[in-house]
């Protein structure tokens, strides 16, 4: 299919999941507003409707919480396609604030990249007066998220912020999960019915059993009332995830240009501050021998030795020095000598690799377009451009997929994809 084509296409699809201000990931399959989701979304929303990119956002922040979690799903309507719903995280229903009706909400959060999105968004708008008060608007919202990842996920203030759920990683089924996730005793969830094996070949999703160590943590923190403190002691779950950390850190170096424009002098020396931890924190993260970084169980206190695509984030929020970011390009071009498209989400010659299933080996548009940036950054043009290309391929061959065989180029999981889509129109069209 050629260009012209396949950008509008991709604004089709974005038109197509807009539900009224915010965009499902995919019909059916995930009907709700999901947190990262939309942040990628909103990087494709600009290109041709740019009011309606600042909605995606302020709409997904309508769910926010008085602590500052943002929450991974919004639930702003009913729909009997997806599990878990509203009711099984225990959330209450028709609470009101100032006589407005608070859309209902999952209890954990996901990887933050919205403080980029917000930066990002507002240095290429033309409409520079809606973009500005758009993003001042924004900028405590972020700042108060930012600041619960800090204190309420990293209460001893090491510089890292811990998570309590696979799905809090938006990396769900990786395979470095696989070993903290078994210390979980899982609940029988045979009263309750998975939504997801209606529309995707079972095959390329997570297992039974990993849905029922889901649910027995999320009727834990439930039953703990989603307390900060109690999840910090009790969690049976906990890990250093190198996507939230990342992404976090990069978005804390975008918070602080919002806070130069937006915000005080303390707040910016604040920001600064985590900066500068977080960036001698993920040094313990690195490993030498691998020439990648490595996820840690905080359970355990090790770090989880398996080799998985989070492992190059650290390259989006410009944490590897520069011998570090070569031998990571190295590593990389390893790789994809061992499959044809990066970037897989597992090391390909990894026990553990499944090219088709979910998170452990297929390639994941959103995941190519932050390292493909960040390798870009470090002067790693060819193989930024690379993966570039890839990408290209993958959607002229099979189209928008929620993720790809990175070996035969299939489309996998959901189509009609809108990260896919808006990844596309950021990184690919032009
Ligand atoms: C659980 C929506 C989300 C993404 C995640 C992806 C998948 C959900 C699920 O879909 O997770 O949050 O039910 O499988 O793993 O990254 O945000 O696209």
């Amino acid at each position: 299919m050629n260009k012209m084509n396949l950008e509008k296409q991709s604004k089709e699809i974005l038109i197509k999941n807009d539900r009224g201000g915010y965009t499902v990931p995919t019909a059916r399959l995930y009907p709700f507003q999901w947190n990262w989701d939309s942040g990628f979304t909103a990087l494709g929303l600009v290109k041709f409707n740019e009011e309606r990119a600042w909605q995606e956002l302020e709409k997904l922040f309508e769910g926010q919480w008085q602590d500052g979690l943002l929450p991974h799903i919004i639930f702003h309507q009913s729909s009997p396609d997806y599990y878990p719903g509203p009711d099984l995280w225990g959330m209450p229903k028709d609470v009101y604030e100032n006589d407005r009706l608070l859309p209902q909400t999952s209890g954990i959060s996901q990887p933050p990249v919205l403080s980029t999105v917000v930066r990002m968004i507002l240095e290429e708008a033309n409409d520079k007066a809606l973009a500005v008060v758009a993003a001042q608007g924004l900028y405590p919202r972020l700042l108060a998220w930012h600041r619960w990842w800090w204190r309420a996920r990293d209460p001893e203030n090491t510089g890292l912020s811990v998570v309590y759920h696979p799905w809090e990683t938006g990396m769900d089924n990786s395979p470095a999960w696989d070993k903290a996730l078994q210390r979980v005793e899982a609940v029988n969830n045979s009263g309750h019915k998975r939504r997801d094996l209606q529309q995707v070949n079972q095959a390329q999703r997570p297992s039974q059993m990993d849905y029922n160590r889901y649910m027995a943590l999320v009727e834990l923190f439930s039953s703990l009332k989603y307390e900060p403190e109690a999840l910090y002691e009790q969690s049976t779950f906990k890990v250093i995830d190198l996507g939230v950390n990342s992404l976090l850190q990069r978005s804390n170096i975008d918070l602080l240009s919002l806070a130069q424009q937006f915000g005080s002098l303390e707040e910016q020396a604040e920001i600064e501050m985590r900066i500068n931890l977080t960036r001698q924190a993920f040094q313990r993260l690195w490993s030498p021998e691998l020439s990648i970084y490595l996820n840690w169980d905080c359970i355990t206190n090790t770090p989880i030795e398996i080799p998985v695509a989070a492992g190059f984030l650290p390259l989006f929020a410009r944490i590897p020095d520069e011998k570090q970011a070569k031998q990571m390009s190295y590593e990389l071009s390893r790789w994809s000598d061992l499959c044809r498209y990066l970037v897989p989400s597992c090391s390909p010659d990894s026990a553990d690799f499944e090219a088709k299933r979910y998170w452990r080996g297929p390639v994941w548009f959103i995941v190519n377009w932050m390292i493909g940036e960040g390798l870009e950054h470090y002067g790693q043009t060819a193989l930024s451009e690379q993966i570039r290309q890839n990408s290209k391929e993958l959607v002229e061959l099979s189209g928008f997929f929620e993720y790809y065989d990175p070996q035969d180029s299939s489309g996998l999981g959901g189509g009609e994809f809108s990260w896919t889509a808006a990844i596309f129109l950021h990184w690919l069209s032009e």
